[in-house]
This record gives structure tokens, sequence and C-alpha cells, in this order.
């Protein structure tokens, strides 16, 4: 049966500017049924409210409860051809159980055991992996085996080939972002089986992804590779990298010098060299570093996000939830809540105690066509 639009009942539209109840009037809405009309009177604070009102919840997962199942798995469901990856996504409990973290974002942890192969595939979702702790596993895009370890990060645009394998002795978990419920809902999604079997060639782990040694030069394209790309050509951003620019950029705020964001707070954004914007065409992504003892001002952005701990320990705020959070959890700041982080070392924590969190949202979507907004709440 057609599903038909909800009947206006009279006395249960209680918004401003309602006309007077009336026979005529039920008469009226009876008819706007029957030709499954809806006026815009009655809708108009769901429809176009003041600011963003996500049906998303802010919620936190737990990275050790996430790697508990993930290694239950392991044992359990085999990863090959069909099932494709061992992938377990972030349901937001406001999402009504569809495996969205958000409305446009997919979050996941994969897990790989010793010797495993996940097989070659491409799809046109965007996606990326980020490596909170563990080694061994390395991914082959477009037949370039790129390795993984803690505090790399690796974009992989749509339309490109990849298969990941495992050749340690140990298993490996990390996590996947991609914009899977965005091209969910545009209906734009493609994909493709690719070999049943990665080369042995492609099974050396060597030190450095082609890739890296091509576009991993700060500053420096190759001359033979002219023009824009969609997505990065480069396929791993190394953490010596990132965590060399965070460190930086806190010195030169020690030295007195301008490049944080706030006080205390250290922040670097993944980016594309043949463009010098985003990664993705949809995701963005940044390492963010708050210092021993800083909050950051509550701030607001349009669209959608996902954090993970990377290291450290602390506060997170997301509108009216506070969590305490450890290296690995994950998060999510729905469109428009205040997100405010505190760092705050425990005992435990190693050298600095200062807090990083690896970022992925959806901005890039929204920037394209001039619907990113930010507010920061500076006078906090
Ligand atoms: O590793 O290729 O989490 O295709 C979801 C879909 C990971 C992947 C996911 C995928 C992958
Ligand atoms: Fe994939």
């Amino acid at each position: 049966m057609t599903q038909v639009a909800s009947p206006v009942s009279l006395t249960a539209v209680d918004a401003p500017g309602q006309p007077t109840p009336s026979p005529e009037l039920e008469q009226l809405y009876r008819g706007f049924e029957r030709e499954l009309l809806v006026p815009l009177w009655t809708e108009i604070s769901g429809l176009m409210p003041v600011h963003p009102q996500s049906k998303a919840a802010p919620h936190l997962w737990r990275w050790q409860n996430l790697l508990e199942l993930a290694d239950r798995a392991g044992h359990l469901v085999p990863v090959g051809r069909g099932g494709e990856r061992r992938a377990i996504a972030l349901a937001n409990p406001a999402l009504g159980g569809r495996p969205y973290a958000t409305p446009t974002l997919w979050a996941a942890i994969q897990y790989l055991m010793p010797g495993e192969d996940a097989p070659e595939h491409r799809h046109t979702q965007h996606a990326f992996r980020f490596v909170v702790e563990g080694d061994g596993v390395w991914t082959v895009v477009d037949r370039d085996p790129v390795p993984m370890t803690r505090g790399d990060f690796l974009p992989q645009g749509g339309w490109i080939w990849h298969a990941h394998h495992n050749a340690a002795q140990h298993p490996m978990a990390w996590i996947d972002g991609l914009d899977i419920p965005f091209q969910y809902a545009t209906e734009t999604q493609f994909f493709e089986f690719g070999r049943d079997a990665i080369s042995d060639a492609e099974r050396i782990s060597p030190e450095r992804s082609r890739a890296q040694r091509l576009w991993g030069h700060p500053g420096l394209r190759p001359v033979s590779v002219p023009g824009p790309q969609p997505s990065s050509p480069l396929l791993n951003y190394r953490w010596v990298d990132t965590d060399a620019a965070l460190t930086d950029q806190l010195e030169l705020e020690d030295e007195g010098f301008p490049g944080t964001v706030e006080p205390g707070h250290a922040a670097v954004r993944y980016t594309n060299p043949t463009t010098g914007g985003d990664v993705l065409p949809t995701i963005r992504t940044e390492m963010h570093r708050v210092r021993r003892g800083t909050e950051t001002a509550p701030r607001r952005e349009a669209g959608s996000s996902v954090f993970q701990v990377f290291d450290g320990t602390g506060t997170v705020t997301v509108g009216e939830t506070s969590w305490r959070v450890e290296r690995g959890d994950m998060f999510v700041v729905p469109s428009w809540e205040p997100l405010s982080i505190r760092s705050e070392a425990s005992a435990s924590d190693s050298d600095s105690g200062a807090l990083d969190l690896f970022r992925f949202s959806d901005t890039p979507i929204l920037a394209a066509l001039g619907l990113d907004r930010v507010s920061v709440d500076a006078g906090r």
C-alpha cells in the first residue's frame, strides 16, 4: 500500500500563525490529504528551523568494547568475496538502527587476523583509514602497497581499487571513514569487484608506498603529473610528519608567534597536494592537539563530525553530554551541537599529557554548496 501524508489534525497543530479551526478548514485539510499536498504553515518550524536541529545524537563508543567485539568477530566471521570486509559500523542511537555514525558519515572498526586478505574492490564512496594502534597490515591501493602503523592516515578516493592484507603474526584493527550514508541518500553509488587475490609482489611490504615517494615531500610535486586531482594522490600521511607539525605549532605559540587555533590548541588538516584543499571530495580530516590543562572554546559547526581519541585523556562535552575519554574512544558531534574539549592528564599518561584527537567531517560537501558555518563562543 502506498504511504500517504499523515493527516493534519487541527487540534494537534500547535504552532504560531495557524488559522482559526472550523469545519471548512477541516474540509480543506482533508482535501490536501486526498491530493497528497502538505501546507507549509503547519510544518515550517520543522522544515526550516532557525538553526540545524540534528536528528543524530551525541554518542561515545569505547575503544576497548569495539576492540573486544571485533576480536570475537575475527574468530567467528571469515572475511572474503561477497561480505568483502570485517568492518563493524557505529550506529548512531538516534538514526533508527542504520549503520550511520551521522546522517552523512560511516565510521567503522575493521579487523584482520594474521595472514588474512580482504579482497580487492572499488566503489564510488570516498574512504579513509586511520590507525590508532598496531601495525602489520598494509592496504594495496591501485596495486601500490601502503603500510599502516600507529598514527598513519590513509585517504582513498572513490573508484580506486583497494585490498587489505595482514602480514603480521597478530590481528590488527583500524578505523574506516566513508561517505556511505551521503551516497545512499543521493543514490549515487557504484561498486565493482576486483581480482580475487593480490599478486605476490603486492604482498611485500615496502618501507614507503610509491605514492609517498612521489607525493610525500612537503611543498614539492612531481612535474610529470600536472593538474588538480579530485582526491589526494598521496596515499599515506605518516604520524612522524603529523606529530612534528603539531609540536611545531605549540612551540611557536610558546615563542609568541601565531599558528595555533586558540591558546593551547594546535590543529592540522590533511590536504590534497594537487589542490591544497581537502584530501577527499566529501570528507575533511584533521588532527588536533590540546595542551595539558587547556579547555577549548565551545564551537558549533554546520555538518557532522566523528572523532577518535589518538592519545591522552580528557573530558569532551557535546551539547548537554560530557564524557571522560581515553585512547581509541570514538564520539559523534551532530550538526550545530557545541563541542568543547578539555585535556586532563592522568597519572598513566606519558610525556606531554596533551590530548590528541583525530577528526573527520562532511564539511567539504557543505563548503562546495556555501553551507559551511562556524560559531565560536570565545567569551567563555
Ligand atoms: O575497507 O574497503 O568500513 O569498502 C566499509 C566499506 C571499509 C574497505 C568499510 C569498505 C571498506
Ligand atoms: Fe572498500
